[in-house]
């Protein structure tokens, strides 16, 4: 599958100084050194799925078990997979660190090639994609499945105020700063609370405020409650993309006393005298200042860098410019793209990947075989809006925002059994059945539990 090239032939740029070396063998297969000369490699492979994430993972596991052994190649530069629908749970004290991630290593599929290295550069008229070890990897079939980069740095003061020992800035959002959350909470004995959405497409929409409910149920536990004010400020025009839900959502809000300002979007966090700063959207350049003795942050993200560069695979919002219903590339017919990179207009959580991955998988089949795509992806994204220690309203809808919910029980309530579902039994279906490439959405039960609801879809 790979053969040695000599330095001279046309090659990426070294970036990396340091050996590293590729596949689930590793160190056999790896790359050769010698004192004089530095090898790259260059692999050619069927399919090279760029991102060991949740899609990456899934779709790496499907495609190699059809297509069989080494003709799958991950380029994926984490030793660690982390369960990122943990966080939130983690914020709260319900879960630990430890048991959010598995090595990278025992979640690829053995039938598949791993470079544990990053993609640095692509290039889709020659179908190849370079490396930060400085390989060339020459591919039939690409799947982009990169996910999201959190851009902490972007928001003066932030990036240091997550730093500070024992400060009072947090953020669920990095498995670095997950358990920080927690700690934050304890130490917090009163004052403004405040929580923030960015002005930018985030990975799960919903966490930025499941960990307010959390937070606001945390302190009336303890009894005191009235010691602190809760805030949720948002860039957003709503507090929930699908009506449904909002509707259900504004009244847990009023009846809890959180407030939520919409369009107002963190710019600043001044955090030697605990002052966050935000913008009023509605009024560009209008800031406000606010005092708080925990400020919850989400960062605004985007795709890869080293993605968002190769400009002829984007769209024009920075996402990989994919067909909505195929997911098929609009202009490159052997690039396809799955999970947060993509640029279709679902909400971008592991659920969605998870609907994605049959579409995803029968389309690029049939591509390889020349035949027509078939398979369509109807947007499906789901959102278990956990609301405390024990209720969960699970959201699910698709591209129009219609609600298209699974169980025959009115999904928009808060549920305990909903909230075992999604700290219980969720960890369970994404580890045994999603990563090993089986499970492909709810579409199947939603149907057989449809003989029960009628009325709904
Ligand atoms: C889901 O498919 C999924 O992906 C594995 C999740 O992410 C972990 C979810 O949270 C949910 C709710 C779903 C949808 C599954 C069902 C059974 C409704």
């Amino acid at each position: 599958m790979s053969s040695r090239i000599p330095l001279g032939i046309r090659q990426c740029n070294r970036l990396l100084a340091a050996p590293i070396y590729s596949s689930n063998e590793a160190p056999s297969q790896g790359r050769l050194f010698s004192t004089s000369q530095v090898h790259y490699e260059r692999h050619d492979c069927k399919v090279l799925v760029v991102g060991g994430g949740s899609g990456g993972c899934a779709m790496a596991a499907k495609l190699s078990s059809h297509l069989g052994k080494d003709k799958v190649i991950v380029l994926e530069p984490e030793d660690r997979h982390y369960y990122q629908p943990m966080f939130t749970l983690i914020g709260g004290g319900m879960k630990r660190l430890e048991q959010s991630y598995k090595t990278m290593a025992e979640v690829l599929p053995k039938k598949a090639k791993w470079v544990k290295e990053k993609a640095m550069e692509f290039d889709p008229d020659n179908n190849t994609v370079c490396t930060s070890g400085g390989d060339t990897i020459k591919y039939d079939f690409l799947l982009i499945a990169t996910g999201l980069q959190l851009k902490y740095e972007k928001i003066p003061g932030l990036a240091e105020a997550l730093e500070i020992p024992n400060g009072k800035v947090c953020s669920i959002y990095s498995p670095k700063y997950a358990e920080g959350v927690y700690d934050v909470l304890r130490r917090t004995t009163g004052g403004n609370l405040i929580f923030t959405f960015p002005d930018s497409p985030v990975k799960c929409p919903g966490a930025p405020q499941k960990i307010v409910y959390i937070v606001e149920h945390y302190f009336r536990k303890l009894g005191k409650r009235d010691k602190v004010n809760i805030t949720y400020n948002t860039a957003l025009p709503v507090l929930f993309g699908v009506k449904h839900y909002a509707d259900a959502l504004w009244p847990i809000c009023k009846k809890r006393n959180i407030t939520v300002n919409t369009r107002r979007n963190l710019v600043e966090v001044r955090h030697a005298e605990d002052i966050a700063v935000f913008e009023d959207l509605e009024n560009p350049g209008q800031l406000c200042e606010e005092k708080y003795s925990l400020l919850h942050a989400v960062p605004p993200m985007s795709a890869p860098d080293e993605l968002t560069k190769c400009r002829k695979l984007m769209n024009t919002a920075g996402f990989v410019d994919v067909n909505n219903s195929t997911l098929q590339h609009v202009r490159y017919s052997n690039v396809f793209a799955i999970g947060d990179s993509s640029g279709t207009p679902n909400s971008k959580t592991a659920a969605a990947a998870a609907a994605q991955s049959p579409v995803v998988f029968r389309n690029m089949i049939a591509a390889m075989e020349g035949k027509p795509l078939t398979e369509v992806y109807d947007g499906y994204a789901s959102c278990p809006l956990v609301t405390g220690y024990s209720t969960c309203i699970l959201a699910e809808f698709d591209y129009s925002l219609t609600p298209l919910e699974t169980f025959p029980v009115a999904q928009n309530k808060e549920r305990y059994s909903m909230f075992i579902m999604k700290k219980d039994f969720m960890p369970l279906l994404y580890w045994k059945l999603m990563l090993p490439g089986h499970w492909n959405g709810p579409g199947l039960m939603r149907k057989l539990f449809g003989v029960f609801k009628p009325n709904k879809k």
